[in-house]
């Protein structure tokens, strides 16, 4: 897409992006309106990120998209994304997630992988395993600002990838049997997404390795201590009040939440 978006432009639209966030209002999305490419919209997304450190928010780590054919296919989108995470996205394993947070909230099963050395170069899938220190269970609740969940390729990352809260269950060393193992999503009690961890890339693994590459193309690192969201194994599922929201990954355990609605603020 050929474009004459200014960096001006690119800050408004950053703006426009986390106020609809803070303020949990929908937005119609950007691009029919402002052609910007992916290179930019990912600048647009890190302006609208740098907004929410301004505001005190720390960096915990970072989220991939789109790496389950599942996933893919629901939303229409087929490349790989990604997003950066902050401490305020963080909810209680165990704890009760206030609706009233968001606009039209999903939740859907992931992987989540502690790092335990500083990743700033493009790693094997061989190299990976030693830059981990555990992995665990975990849920994303995703929020897209665009009406109806509507978007394209780079509306989506401009978005921050939908980011908008992480519940993650307790960490366990078993880094290296994580290719095929059952996962389960369930709303009191019923299995609502039922999916293989092997959806994930075919090895959740593989999204370090891509999140490695990833990084490096952006000329950043990622510290040790920092969680790295794998991606969904299934399509997400919306959110509702009244829910006890569990997902089990076979060989990592479980993860769970309860869904109130609050007042909004
Ligand atoms: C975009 C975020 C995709 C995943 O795990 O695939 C994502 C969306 O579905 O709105 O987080
Ligand atoms: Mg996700």
């Amino acid at each position: 897409m050929s474009t004459t978006i200014t960096a001006a432009s690119l800050q408004a639209l950053a703006a426009t992006l986390d106020n609809a966030a803070k303020d949990r209002i929908e937005i119609d999305p950007l691009t029919p309106q402002h052609a910007f490419n992916l290179d930019q919209a990912y600048q647009i997304q890190r302006a609208s990120i740098a907004q929410r450190h301004r505001r005190g928010e720390q960096p915990i780590g970072i989220k991939l998209g789109f790496t389950s054919r599942a996933k893919m296919v629901q939303m229409g989108v087929d490349s790989l994304i990604w997003g950066l995470l902050t401490d305020a996205m963080l909810r209680d394993d165990g704890g009760t997630v206030d609706l009233a947070d968001f606009i039209h909230p999903r939740v859907e099963p992931e992987v989540c992988f502690l790092t335990s050395r500083v990743i700033d170069r493009p790693l094997t899938m061989l190299e990976a395993v030693g830059y981990l220190a555990a992995a665990a269970p975990a849920m994303e609740i995703i929020d897209s600002r665009y009406r109806n969940f509507k978007f394209t390729l780079e509306d989506v990352v401009a978005d921050n990838c939908s980011s908008a809260a992480l519940v993650v269950g307790a960490f366990s060393d078993n880094l290296r049997e994580l290719v095929n193992c059952g996962v389960a999503m369930r709303f009191n009690g019923h299995a609502v997404q039922l999916g293989s961890t092997g959806a994930i890339l075919g090895n959740p693994l593989r999204s370090v390795v891509q999140a490695s590459q990833l990084l490096s193309k952006a000329e950043m690192s990622l510290p040790a201590g920092s969680l790295i969201m794998a991606g969904a194994a299934t399509a997400a599922e919306a959110l509702t009040p009244g829910l006890h929201v569990a997902t089990e990954i076979g060989g990592l355990g479980q993860v769970e939440f309860f869904t109130a609605a609050g007042e909004p603020q």
